[in-house]
């Protein structure tokens, strides 16, 4: 994001993180209409998305309307047009969506389409199928009447050939070199991840006023990655997960640590087992950390969580994480609870 988008931004947050106790929950037991988002930018996603859930729309208008937002601004290089491209300079984006009744469609390394998202929605609702990846994913998006438009922008283009010059990510590293790394004591370097990792992937969780949830998630994934490479943020179960009787998830971060232990529903599972939201995001973290050990030094992953209560809570494996909440009390951003300090 631009220095200079970013200082407005700030100032547009700043009260927000400011009034702890000016946002309460209505009387109901249940907070309905309610949208929350990863990442404190997608306040304005989630302005987007109240527009529908505000007027007795449905939620899964309500997350496709609100994750547009970010897919079109070219500022946000983690998402949509102006995400950043892959390691070849090729901008490829990954998205999906599901509704209260488990319908589900994800495109995956979609190129050339600002709005994956959207693309996602018809997979759901115009194909016999949940997911289509690359071309087909391109060719059925043009069929259905998607525009094709160069999704690298000027900004991101000149990241991308700054980041040639010392291409610092090596896709090559193997599980065994991992081992011999750790085995030799090297955790202060970094894991094999791209040094300049996005982190604006947004994942919408939303309760509508009759209280049916859905949730879209969309990204342009890891900077640089390998070509071809998918993350969690397109796989239901991984980037997002939704059960109408329970409750939602979504996650941020790592997609590949994310993918290995099915996180948003592994957190929607936590949830049923009678977890709030947010320990069900901690014990999701924690079980990453279990798995992983120092494997995923210096790796930030995140979940983020809501129930049929309108209950939410976030957690991340390392500070940094923030996520933003739209109800009829207004809109608020909250800093993520984390396990490593
Ligand atoms: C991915 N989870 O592709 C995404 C990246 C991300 O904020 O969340 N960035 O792995």
């Amino acid at each position: 994001m631009q220095r200079r988008k970013f200082l407005q931004l700030s100032t547009l947050i700043a009260p927000l993180l400011a009034t702890k106790n000016a946002f309460s929950f209505s009387g109901t037991g249940v907070t309905k209409p309610i949208v929350i988002s990863t990442w404190a930018p997608n306040v304005k996603a989630n302005a987007e998305a109240w527009k529908t859930l505000s007027s007795g729309g449905r939620a899964l208008d309500a997350v496709e309307a609100g994750v547009k937002i970010p897919e079109a601004d070219p500022d946000d290089t983690s998402v949509g047009y102006g995400g950043l491209p892959d390691r070849d300079g090729i901008v490829t984006l990954d998205a999906c969506i599901m509704d209260e009744f488990a319908n589900i469609g994800s495109v995956m390394a979609l190129e050339n389409i600002m709005h994956p998202i959207s693309v996602a929605r018809l997979v759901m609702e115009k194909t016999p199928h949940v997911q289509l990846a690359g071309d087909g994913a391109l060719q059925f998006a043009l069929s259905m009447g998607f525009e094709k438009i160069n999704l690298l922008t000027p900004g991101s283009e000149k990241a991308w050939k700054e980041w040639l010059k010392t291409s610092k990510y090596d896709p090559n590293r193997t599980n065994e070199e991992i081992n011999k790394r750790i085995k030799n004591d090297e955790k202060h370097l970094p894991y094999p991840w791209p040094v300049a990792m996005n982190h604006d992937t947004i994942g919408m969780l939303a309760m509508d006023v009759n209280g049916n949830l859905s949730g879209a998630c969309t990204t342009s994934g890891m900077a640089f990655k390998m070509r071809g490479r998918v993350g969690d943020s397109p796989i239901i179960g991984a980037g997002l997960f939704v059960d109408n009787e329970i409750g939602a998830a979504t996650s941020t971060g790592v997609g590949e640590e994310v993918v290995r232990m099915c996180g948003s529903h592994t957190v929607v599972e936590l949830m049923r087992q009678g977890y709030s939201p947010e320990i069900a995001c901690r014990k999701a973290v924690e079980r990453i950390v279990k798995l992983r050990g120092n494997k995923i030094k210096g790796i930030q992953v995140g979940f983020l969580a809501l129930n049929k209560k309108g209950e939410f809570g976030g957690y991340s494996l390392e500070k940094g994480f923030n996520y933003a909440i739209q109800t009829n009390a207004g809109s608020k951003v909250y800093d993520g609870k984390y396990i490593k300090p």
